[in-house]
């Protein structure tokens, strides 16, 4: 038995598929008259990498039972949510871009129906902001993604953005894929992308937590001390092994992965093979912003509550020289590792490096089966 599946843990491993298809079913049937999600906020125990197991608190998709479910919804578009509140503490959901206020206190027990109107495509942290950042780096939090169908370049090519929020050089390089020679391979296929949420466990919050305190913001943000560091709630070997939560694909299928940081400790995550393309710039305030400079990084910095988009090209990395490529000696797939640079990131509880905020991705070869 799977370890993490002993304990209830459910993370995004097991679950995923089945939560990616409810979600789908849910926004298909919901195109006419608005959509509808619903979570639980619940008390729980996890399982750290190292075997430590913590206290905790989760949003819970009640349906699938997934944790810090990732929710996709239709950008612009009337929403409602059930919140139950099943956690010893009022609780206040809020979403990256409005005011922690917009939603109504839930008090220990209770339940609450909002209404929102789903913000422009892009990507966006819901989280609890009841005691400030604490709800968050316990473990309310969760990422939401929006989308829409019609969302192409003016020459007609699927971009993950509204048309209204395109730059010039964004809509260069969603039409570049596949015509270009920097880009061989194809265009970038709405639904090719993937999230990687960090976040941070400092025990002793945790353990305050399980006792039902008062966490004060302030000495909070002073006093908190990191020991377990988190890529979709999973670290080091366990993220490293998560078919959520690496990257694959063959020469010339761009992907898009959607950077968050939901903790309070900064993270600096960090590509080897390819570079990646930065699609969206730092948005703590929940503002869409889309660069108007697309250059090539391989390391962009994500402060608490700040999210990036990147563009992942899946073209042939540069250490390979065109004389050997494709490669012989080595064959595919070949795999490169992602991990943050904030080096203590890499450790898990004050050692066991790296068993942090790592995983890796693969090139599975030159060119998908029948394409
Ligand atoms: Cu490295």
């Amino acid at each position: 038995m799977d370890r993490r599946e002993f304990i209830g843990y459910g993370s995004a491993a097991a679950l995923t598929a089945a939560f990616v298809k409810t979600q789908v079913g849910q926004e298909a049937e919901a195109q006419v008259a608005g959509q509808h999600f619903e979570l639980h906020m619940e008390e729980i125990y996890e399982e750290l990498i190292d075997g430590e197991v913590v206290f905790a608190l989760a949003f819970r998709d009640p349906v699938t039972r997934a944790l810090r479910p990732p929710l996709k919804m239709r950008q612009a578009t009337t929403t409602t949510m059930k919140l139950v509140n099943k956690t010893r503490k009022a609780r206040r959901f809020a979403i990256t871009g409005w005011p922690n206020t917009k939603f109504p206190v839930i008090p220990a027990g209770q339940s609450a129906t909002i209404s929102f109107t789903a913000p422009p495509a892009g990507t966006y942290i819901y989280h609890e902001v009841s005691e400030g950042s604490a709800g968050r780096v316990l473990g309310l939090h969760g990422v939401i993604t929006t989308w829409h169908a019609g969302n192409k370049t003016p020459a007609g090519n699927a971009t993950p953005y509204n048309k209204n929020d395109l730059t010039p050089e964004l809509i260069a390089l969603f039409d570049a894929f596949g015509t270009h020679g920097d880009f061989p391979g194809g265009k970038w296929q709405p639904g090719r992308e993937i999230i990687w949420l960090m976040s941070q466990v400092d025990p002793v919050v945790n353990q305050a937590a399980e006792r039902n305190e008062l966490i004060d913001l302030n000495p909070l943000v002073y006093n908190f001390r990191p020991r377990y560091f988190t890529l979709n709630g999973l670290s080091g070997y366990d993220a490293a092994h998560d078919e959520a939560t690496v990257p694959k694909g063959y020469i010339g299928e761009p992907m898009l992965i959607r950077t968050a940081n939901a903790g309070i400790a900064a993270h600096a995550p960090h590509i080897h093979g390819n570079h990646i393309l930065r699609l969206t710039e730092n948005s703590a305030d929940g503002k869409f912003k889309g660069c108007d400079n697309v250059y090539e990084l391989d390391t962009w910095c994500l402060k608490a509550l700040e999210r990036v988009d990147v563009m992942l090209p899946f073209k042939k990395p540069d250490e390979i020289p065109h004389e050997v490529w494709p490669p012989r000696q080595e064959p595919f797939p070949l795999l490169y590792p992602m991990h943050c640079h904030c080096e203590m990131s890499q450790t898990a509880g004050g050692g066991n490096y790296p068993q942090g905020l790592v995983t890796h991705w693969e090139l599975l070869g030159m060119q998908r089966a029948g394409a």
